[in-house]
């Protein structure tokens, strides 16, 4: 079996600039399993990060007994990476899987059938209708669950309930890699492929740490860079990642300062010249904008900015302003962190003003992080209406209404649907009444956790948890539903590359679980949700038909999928939407021609000051007739909040390649524990040297939230910057068993470790995409213990211990 603990990337297979990425199949059987053994393989593709990685379940005796990647498809040519061979089967396939619905009885969790647990929500869901309205309904649901079941859940709370609360976690996650999109082009939907990675001469990450968290799509960078034609890279993060080890400039910026080191980029790139001025004058609107935020922001007056050298910035500039065909990712660093979707715009303006898009070798890659993310913002279920339509536009809210046979006045349309922080805000001041979670683990993930668990804590807030397992979040829930997992379920998603997999049913859920749109079809059949002509608004048989009836929703929009079908999606390689009459075999580039979806009647957003988060009003943008052309749009420099001498140090959170999230399937998957069991947190040699700080010793973080208490790895951070992992809740997943299926949880026993980042997160967001910064905290450290124990840190990632020598 393959080693993706020590040897996370595998071994290289270098290729060419145009070459065709090789094959190199992956492949994991549970101990004393062999292939000869397997019953049958089951086509699916990995939930475990938004690459989607292509792969077949083997299954023995009606199990998951291990996964293999799929040669034949065009994200992987069959790799996976640590989380997709181990965690992926092993994750769900664990002993404390909720098997039945469980109720809050006097207090306490008890288990029951499902007759009682939707009933309880239905006669709940009824009172609060007649007596408050829709407003009292708040759905915060994923970017993990299928295209199907947001679809479904789109449409039961739009057209069904018409409550404006429903939003994914993807607002913590790419929220601003859609409204940058939107900012830019006009629309979501990303203009390039992974194929542009084969092409291209530079690669640029923006706050993408793609080394551990799209591990495979590394491995086909890594393999460029190890081939005949190495591209160039170029890597803007405060840490010395992977990436930036192989970069050939590191901008390791202060936190919180990407939109200072944008605007010297782009200041370059037009000072020398290097602006393609045939495509900025035909396809695109505004460059005069550009020079006011910009002016001031010289090399040198970037590098006292950021922190980095003015001739890195230079560098960095000229390698994008001569390479012949750039790719670039942007990702957390820039949408966590201050100024976001100014920042992320940045990106996309110096793709248009090197004409770079379209082309192959040519693209900008607004990432996404969930494996269905782009689901959710596709079919509505993230703060959007589906099909990437503008609620803003009735014409868009008309189609709607037609296509579900419902009134529009129904759809929620007057004004933005609540973000969610700001459905959080509502439970907290008494109006939303019902919060149904779905497939996210909010009293882990969301920022400034004592306040969330208060919210969650309220007597009078009605809480359904939907999820595998008895999350922290589940403990505070009134009403727990247990979900079939992946592998137990049938629907598609959609890659960040706009790559379409269907992931078929492999096994049975265990004991009485259910799949997610099971459970919403249930819910809107007992809601008797009907049509304007009296037909059940939501009835379909299941999947599939939820796909065909997506399909339609699809036609004509950015996201057409209407050539797509199950039975297209079997047997070969997942296929990139459009999908329709003009690309039957899909569609790898978008704005081939420079022209963008900005149209008035097509676009979907009228857009926002970047500065301000202001909306730009229809009759405004309507005069302003983009006609197909891309804007050019940022903000003026703020800079990050500032520390103070309490809390003086800034601390930043992210992800390891060894676990996802709250560790819900990671934490459960051996390999995967034992390889990052316990939290950490990084600090740079000189700040341990002042703090008096020595590996693994103890240290209490303070922020003006809470605090963690957490081992201490000398590592490769910026001075000033801590670095802490956001993945450990209170449960340890890995090592105990809660007992049984937790029935009896408390409100009382939920989450109160001190080891969540969160614990330490403010509640700040951008203006416009609502993306918290999680990436810029201000804190205190101080040492409480000796070192006791190994370090809890892996050293086979940029958690590995400082080359310069350590503390100790
Ligand atoms: N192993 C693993 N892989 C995952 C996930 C996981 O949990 N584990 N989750 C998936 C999901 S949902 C997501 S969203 C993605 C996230 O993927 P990434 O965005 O790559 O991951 P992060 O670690 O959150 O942040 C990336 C980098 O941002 C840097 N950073 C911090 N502050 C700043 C700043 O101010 N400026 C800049 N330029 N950089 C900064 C950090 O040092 C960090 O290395 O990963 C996906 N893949
Ligand atoms: N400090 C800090 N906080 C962060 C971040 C950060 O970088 N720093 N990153 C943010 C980002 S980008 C993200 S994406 C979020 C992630 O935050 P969460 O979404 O809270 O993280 P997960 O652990 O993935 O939670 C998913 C839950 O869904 C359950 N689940 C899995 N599959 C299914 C299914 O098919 N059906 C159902 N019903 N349940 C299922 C899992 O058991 C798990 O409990 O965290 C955000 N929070
Ligand atoms: S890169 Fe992402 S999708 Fe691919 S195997 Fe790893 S976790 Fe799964
Ligand atoms: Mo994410």
């Amino acid at each position: 079996m393959p080693d993706r603990i020590s040897d996370i990337w595998g071994p290289r297979t270098p290729y060419p600039r145009g070459g065709q990425w090789p094959v190199r199949v992956d492949q994991a059987l549970a101990d004393g399993v062999h292939e000869e053994d397997v019953d049958r393989w089951v086509q699916s593709a990995c939930v475990l990060c938004s690459n989607g990685c292509a792969l077949d379940i083997a299954v023995k005796d009606g199990a998951m007994v291990g996964v293999r990647g799929r040669a034949q498809d065009v994200v992987n040519r069959g790799r996976l990476g640590p989380k997709g061979l181990h965690a992926s089967w092993q994750g769900v396939a664990h002993r404390d899987r909720l098997t039945r619905p469980l109720v809050r009885e006097n207090g306490r969790l008890v288990e029951c059938d499902w007759d009682t647990a939707m009933e309880r929500i239905v006669s709940r869901s009824r009172s609060l209708l007649a007596d408050k309205g829709p407003g009292s309904h708040g759905f915060y649901t994923s970017g993990q669950l299928f295209l199907e079941e947001y679809y479904a859940l789109g449409i039961l709370t739009k057209a069904g309930l018409g409550t404006p609360h429903v939003d994914g976690n993807t607002r913590l996650c790419t929220a601003t890699a859609a409204t940058a999109m939107k900012e830019s082009f006009g629309s979501d939907g990303q203009p390039g492929c992974y194929r542009d990675v084969d092409e291209c001469d530079a690669l640029f990450l923006y706050g993408h740490n793609m080394a551990e968290t799209q591990t495979v799509l590394w491995s086909r960078v890594l393999d460029r860079l190890e081939g005949p034609d190495r591209p160039k890279l170029v890597c803007v993060d405060p840490r010395v990642t992977e990436v930036a080890r192989w970069a050939d400039v590191h901008l390791a910026v202060r936190p919180g300062t990407n939109l200072a080191l944008m605007h010297g980029l782009v200041r370059e790139v037009v000072a020398q010249g290097w602006v393609d001025q045939e495509y900025v004058a035909a396809h695109t609107l505004h460059i005069g904008d550009l020079a006011q935020h910009m002016d001031r922001w010289t090399p040198e007056a970037v590098a006292r900015e950021c922190g980095v050298s003015a001739q890195d910035v230079r560098e960095a500039a000229r390698i994008f302003g001569t390479s012949p065909r750039v790719v670039s990712t942007v990702l957390q660093g820039f949408y966590q962190s201050a100024q976001a979707t100014a920042s992320a715009c940045q990106v996309n303006n110096l793709h248009l003003l090197r004409g770079m898009l379209g082309r192959p070798g040519c693209a900008v890659l607004q990432m996404n992080g969930q494996p269905t993310a782009q689901n959710a913002r596709e079919a509505g279920a993230n703060g959007d209406l589906p099909g990437f339509r503008n609620w803003a536009n009735a014409e868009h809210v008309a189609q709607l209404a037609a296509l579900w046979d419902v009134d529009p006045a129904r759809i929620p349309h007057d004004g933005p649907p609540t973000h969610a922080l700001q459905i959080f805000e509502e439970a907290e001041r008494g109006s939303v009444e019902l919060l149904w979670i779905a497939a996210t683990n909010p009293a882990v993930s969301l920022p400034q956790l004592p306040r969330i668990r208060d919210i969650l804590a309220a007597e009078d807030l009605f809480v359904v948890v939907q999820d595998l397992y008895l999350t922290e979040t589940a403990r505070y829930a009134d009403v727990v539903l247990p979900a079939a997992a992946w592998g137990e379920k049938t629907g598609t998603f959609t890659n960040a590359d706009r790559t379409v997999h269907l992931s078929e049913q492999a096994v049975a859920p265990p004991g009485q679980a259910r799949s997610d749109l099971d459970i919403f079809l249930d819910y809107a059949r007992r809601m008797g949700f009907r049509t304007r002509s009296g037909e059940p608004l939501l009835d379909w048989s299941g999947p599939e038909e939820g796909f065909d009836a997506w399909r339609e929703c699809s036609r004509g929009r950015p996201c057409d999928y209407t050539g797509l079908s199950y039975e297209m999606l079997r047997g070969g390689s997942g296929v990139q939407w459009p999908v329709n009459a003009e690309h039957p075999e899909g569609t790898p580039r978008l704005y081939t021609d420079g022209r963008f979806p900005t149209r008035a009647h097509e676009a979907e957003s009228y857009g926002h000051d970047l500065h301000t988060g202001e909306s730009m009003a229809e009759e405004a943008y309507r005069v302003m007739a983009p006609e197909g052309r891309a804007q050019f749009k940022t903000a003026p420099y703020e800079g990050p909040s500032t520390v103070s001498t309490e809390h003086p140090l800034r601390l930043a959170t992210g992800r390891t390649a060894y676990h996802f999230h709250t560790r819900t399937k990671t934490g459960r998957t051996p390999v995967l524990d034992a390889a990052a069991p316990e939290m950490w947190v990084e600090l740079s040699v000189p700040d341990c040297e002042r703090l008096g700080l020595r590996e693994v010793d103890v240290v209490r973080v303070d922020s003006e939230h809470g605090h963690v208490t957490a081992p201490v790895r000398v590592g490769d951070v910026r001075e000033g910057t801590v670095f802490a992992p956001f993945h450990y809740g209170s449960g340890r997943h890995g090592t105990t068993s809660p007992g049984g299926p937790g029935a009896s949880a408390h409100r009382s026993d939920a989450s109160r470790g001190h080891r969540a980042a969160n614990e330490l997160t403010h509640t700040e967001l951008d203006p416009v995409s609502h993306q918290p910064v999680f990436k810029n905290t201000p804190v205190r450290v101080t040492r409480v213990a000796d070192a006791t124990g190994p370090a809890p840190a892996p050293a086979t990632t940029a958690s590995r211990p400082a080359r310069a020598g350590t503390g100790t």
